[in-house]
């Protein structure tokens, strides 16, 4: 076997089952060689888009995947996507043929890309081909996950792997981690009146082990579940469970989260979005914090605990070791009132809002809230960036953490569209819907063309506004012209149905019964909404985010 071709076999024999891409010369050979080891090849349109696909794939599925690109002008298109990946540790191998000689118009310093972005790097070699897969899927999968890109110089590639044989790496989560010391962490559990654990995307990896073990320790301190957006969805279900913290955050759950005497962070790095620039955290409060990785802690604003390690293993010892102790626990803040309240003002649809909608538009609120009724319970909602960005991530229930893909680490527009179809490929059981702006929708238009090709069960919703939302709502305040970031009114639904999805356009409710019938069934070729949505002033959260640029 050649070089390329023990590439494709031992990603597969490490669980690659998809792989997407766009192929050229250079990814042709080792592509085949994963199709033919059994792995499923998707083709996007552009590669932007097949990067997307394999993070969306990844996030919803759990599995490792692959990015499978041509050399050079490959790996740049596929760039933006590679770096929200990178960013959100998705586990994936980025097949990146590479070109040596300088003197090449394909060359590009493929080594300087993947530092520069944070991704893991490694380069096969003949001698060592199938450890040098092995060590990229193993970087890729342990701990809190990396993207790496597996670098197959183009001379490499055909030459005569001079050790074929697969090679196996050992998980570290094989290994049953160290407990470290948890004896202050006990005593703030043991003694705070009104704890709230705030679980972040660190919670949301693997199997459903970490909520149990979360879910098991509150109870015990009786403590209030939250989520950073990232893990949204991970306690659906429970009735202690206040959704999202930050911008997203219900008055209620905002309420609760700065009465907080005690906040514990689980995986999750208390950026500025989910603390509202540190505005959630009281003064008085007392904030612990636990991660596997010893530089998240810490990392955005001063801790008062902090606890390095797999945090079901620390929630497991925690629960324990209260258990153990004599005294028993405060009933912290689950009374019959507060559980009262959360299931009465627990979800943003049932906050009162004025209805906006006139005769052309409709207000997203009220459309959101349509959409939440007519969609199934079983659902994979996909978000991608902008001012509308808020309304289907708040007023949308989602059935698990599976159920919610949020690809922000980036804070890119565009890569809903194709994280959605990877996603909805992850999980044909689901309706996976995409929640678009009309700029990110076009910025990306061109994967329609593999949506109507591959038909898996996929609505596509764009709050469109003809414009750039976002900067017509920063800038327009201040007086600015706004004629580079407004646009006259598209079509999106013509548009949608020349690339042979179904399309219909929204201006009011009674339109959303075109929507019910396409979910209604057979559902076999991808709906496109075009929801004319009001859009007179700035998302509250978006105000938020102003602050933050
Ligand atoms: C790739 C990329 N280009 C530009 C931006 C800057 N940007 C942020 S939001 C936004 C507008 C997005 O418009 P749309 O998708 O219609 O959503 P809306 O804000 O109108 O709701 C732009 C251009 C970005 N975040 N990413
Ligand atoms: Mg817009």
């Amino acid at each position: 076997m050649n070089v390329a071709e023990v590439v494709g076999r031992s990603l597969a024999a490490h669980g690659v089952d998809h792989v997407f891409g766009v192929v050229g010369s250079g990814n042709f050979h080792v592509t085949n060689a994963l199709v033919a080891a059994g792995a499923r090849f998707v083709a996007a349109a552009h590669e932007g888009g097949a990067a997307s696909m394999a993070d969306g794939y990844a996030r919803v599925s759990g599995r490792l995947t692959a990015l499978s690109v041509h050399q050079g002008p490959g790996v740049t298109n596929a760039m933006t996507g590679i770096v929200e990946a990178a960013k959100s540790r998705t586990p994936m191998i980025v097949l990146a043929p590479e070109v040596t000689s300088a003197r090449s118009n394909f060359f590009i310093n493929l080594a300087g890309i993947a530092a520069s972005i944070g991704a893991g790097f490694r380069r096969v070699a003949p001698d060592s081909v199938a450890a040098d897969v092995a060590e990229a899927c193993r970087c890729a999968v342990s701990g809190a996950g990396q993207t790496v890109v597996l670098a197959l110089p183009l001379d490499v590639q055909s030459l005569p792997a001079t050790v074929a044989a697969h090679v196996t790496f050992v998980e570290d989560d094989d290994a049953s981690p160290p407990v470290p010391e948890l004896g202050p962490l006990i005593d703030a559990l043991a003694t705070a009146r009104r704890p709230v654990f705030i679980a972040g995307r660190g919670a949301t990896r693997g199997t459903s082990a970490a909520r149990a073990a979360l879910t098991a320790l509150a109870e015990q301190c009786g403590a209030l579940l939250a989520v950073s957006a990232a893990a949204k969805g991970l306690f659906a279900g429970d009735p202690w469970y206040i959704d999202v913290s930050g911008g997203f955050a219900t008055p209620l759950a905002t309420e609760l989260i700065t009465g907080a005497d005690l906040i514990v962070a689980w995986g999750c790095i208390l950026n500025m979005w989910t603390t509202r620039h540190g505005r959630l955290v009281s003064p008085g409060t007392t904030v612990a914090q636990i991660d596997l990785d010893p530089a998240a802690l810490g990392a955005n604003r001063r801790v008062d605990l902090a606890v390095c390690g797999d945090l079901t293993v620390i929630a497991r010892a925690c629960t324990e070791q209260l258990a153990s102790r004599h005294a028993p626990p405060p009933p912290g803040c689950r009374t019959p009132e507060i559980r009262a309240r959360i299931a009465a003002e627990g979800r943003w649809r049932d906050v009162p809002y004025v209805d906006e909608s006139d005769a052309g538009r409709i207000d997203p609120r009220t459309l959101s809230i349509a959409l939440d009724d007519l969609l199934p319970a079983q659902r994979t909602v996909v978000i991608d960036s902008g001012n509308f960005m808020g309304y289907p991530s708040m007023f949308l229930t989602v059935p698990d953490t599976a159920g919610f893909c949020f690809t922000q680490a980036y804070q890119s527009i565009g890569l809903g569209l194709s994280s959605a179809l990877g996603a909805a490929i992850a999980r044909p059981d689901r309706l996976t819907v995409a929640a678009l702006g009309d700029g990110g929708f076009l910025m990306s238009v061109a994967e329609l063309t593999t949506a109507a090709r591959i038909g898996p069960p996929l609505m596509i919703v764009v709050y469109d506004d003809a414009a750039y939302g976002a900067e017509v709502h920063h800038f327009g305040p201040h007086g600015h012209p706004l004629d580079t970031v407004t646009f006259p009114d598209t079509d999106l639904a013509a548009i949608a149905r020349g690339f042979g999805c179904a399309g219909i356009t929204v201006r009011t409710l009674d339109d959303l019964d075109a929507a019910r019938d396409w979910v209604a069934g057979p559902r076999d070729r991808p709906l496109v909404i075009d929801a004319k949505v009001v859009s007179s002033r700035a998302s509250w959260w978006l105000e938020e985010a102003f602050r933050g640029h």
